[in-house]
């Protein structure tokens, strides 16, 4: 009896760990997936009320700010200079496809009209209108597709008990529900899946702040599939993905990478694959950072990831007014120009067929193969044996033929004298068959 009692709780407590299990993505979840690996580029935005003090989004647990006193920033943030239709532009004149935007962030703040908590952008601001109403309606207008990240952390809840490693100093009674917790987490999630049309999936994260509590996911995931089939799940838990998944991010880290602490246990699953990156050294608005990336390595950061298989999400921290900052908008135009002329080498291909080197990286598609070098020591760059024969190689700018030769140990390449100081691509046309 014993026995078979300890048997049924390990039972119980593995399947709201197991998250979704069985779960089998709709045809449209894999068309998504599909086109979220096609699409290779997207906007990422940390912005909320914690923008007012221009410290970043982590302000409120850094500065050990009372839930008291950062209840009084809502009354100061009112983003009159806020212009969706700015972003999204922007957006596309980068040459992204998705923005991914911080619906809520550790803070518990949402940056749309909840009903679940009156904690929120229409019902605390000034502003009183909900910014990500006009972004879903001004990325369907001009094509792109809208994520939501959702933070699973939250330092005002104050049923986010028991506490997790953050969050301690906001000076909530030591009580709480945690099932009440997940009911307003996914009632929060209903809305975000409701209110805004078709969206292009959920961001989570945060769950590292609990890495041990039962956040039922399982439950979480499956009311998202239910309701939007189509949209994509990740969860920047840094760890291998889950059931229920639909993409696997990696963060400040090629997948795989091992740059940051955070990724010392990530293992790359075989979901399409995201890197998100900062353009400075912030994710929300921080006034005095100026460790800005130069454009030609946020264009090389890119090309890296795509040949890696994976995505790059590229953030912003727009100000608390709602304009971004000059310093993006110009990296951001300056990444747009180069992929109007290169992007054939990026939209629509996949990492490979080989693997990134110190010289660079490839990518293809149908019976092209993309080689990006990146870093070229020598006149003549030898390959690896490809998939098939080589019946053309050439430039992608300007087109000027690439001399080659092929043999049993690969194929070398004669580099032009002047390299691209961002990447040269030169384009290798494959026997078609083999090239599937
Ligand atoms: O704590 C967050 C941080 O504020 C930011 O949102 C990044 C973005 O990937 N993720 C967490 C840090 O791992």
């Amino acid at each position: 009896m014993k026995k078979a009692l300890v048997t049924m709780v390990a039972l119980l407590c593995s399947v709201s760990l197991v998250a979704q299990s069985g779960y089998q993505p709709t045809a449209a979840n894999r068309a998504a997936r599909e086109w979220f690996q096609d699409a290779r580029f997207g906007m990422f935005v940390h912005w909320g009320v914690y923008s007012v003090l221009g410290d970043g989004e982590w302000v409120m647990n850094n500065r050990k700010i009372p839930i008291a006193d950062y209840e009084k920033l809502p009354a100061f943030f009112n983003p009159t200079a806020f212009d969706a239709a700015e972003w999204v532009s922007l957006a596309k004149a980068a040459g992204m496809r998705y923005i991914t935007i911080t619906s809520k962030h550790h803070d518990g703040f949402a940056m749309f009209d909840s009903k679940v908590s009156d904690y929120n952008i229409v019902a605390r601001t000034p502003y009183k209108k909900d910014p990500l109403k006009a972004l879903a309606e001004e990325c369907r207008r001009q094509g792109l597709k809208l994520f939501f990240y959702y933070s699973q952390l939250d330092w005002h809840h104050p049923d986010y008990f028991p506490r997790g490693g953050t969050g301690r100093d906001a000076g909530r009674p030591d009580q709480g529900s945690w099932p009440r917790y997940l009911d307003y987490m996914n009632a929060q999630l209903r809305e975000l899946l409701t209110n805004y049309g078709d969206i292009g999936g959920i961001w989570f994260d945060g769950w590292w702040d609990k890495p041990d509590a039962d956040w039922q996911i399982g439950r979480t995931y499956s009311l998202i599939h239910e309701l939007q089939p189509q949209a994509l799940i990740g969860s920047n838990h840094h760890r291998r993905p889950n059931p229920g998944e639909d993409f696997q991010m990696f963060e400040k880290d090629l997948p795989g990478g091992r740059s940051q602490g955070f990724n010392a246990d990530s293992e790359i699953g075989s979901l399409p694959l995201e890197t998100c990156e900062t353009t400075n050294g912030a994710w929300g608005f921080n006034i005095t950072d100026r460790r800005y990336k130069s454009t030609r390595d946020l264009i090389r950061y890119l090309v890296r990831a795509a040949g890696a298989n994976a995505n790059f999400l590229l953030n912003v921290g727009p100000m608390p007014d709602g304009r971004i900052q000059p310093e993006f908008v110009t990296r951001f135009r300056e990444v747009g120009a180069w992929m109007s002329k290169n992007g054939e080498s990026i939209y629509g291909t996949r990492g490979g067929p080989i693997v990134p080197h110190p010289w660079g990286v490839t990518t293809r598609k149908d019976d092209r193969v993309y080689v990006h070098v990146l870093d070229a020591t020598d006149p003549s760059l030898l390959l690896p044996p490809l998939p098939s024969a080589v019946r053309a190689a050439r430039l992608l700018s300007g087109g000027q033929p690439v001399p080659f030769k092929t043999s049993e140990f690969g194929t070398v390449l004669t580099l032009p004298k002047n390299l691209d100081p961002i990447d040269t691509i030169v384009v290798m046309e494959l026997e078609l068959k083999a090239a599937k």
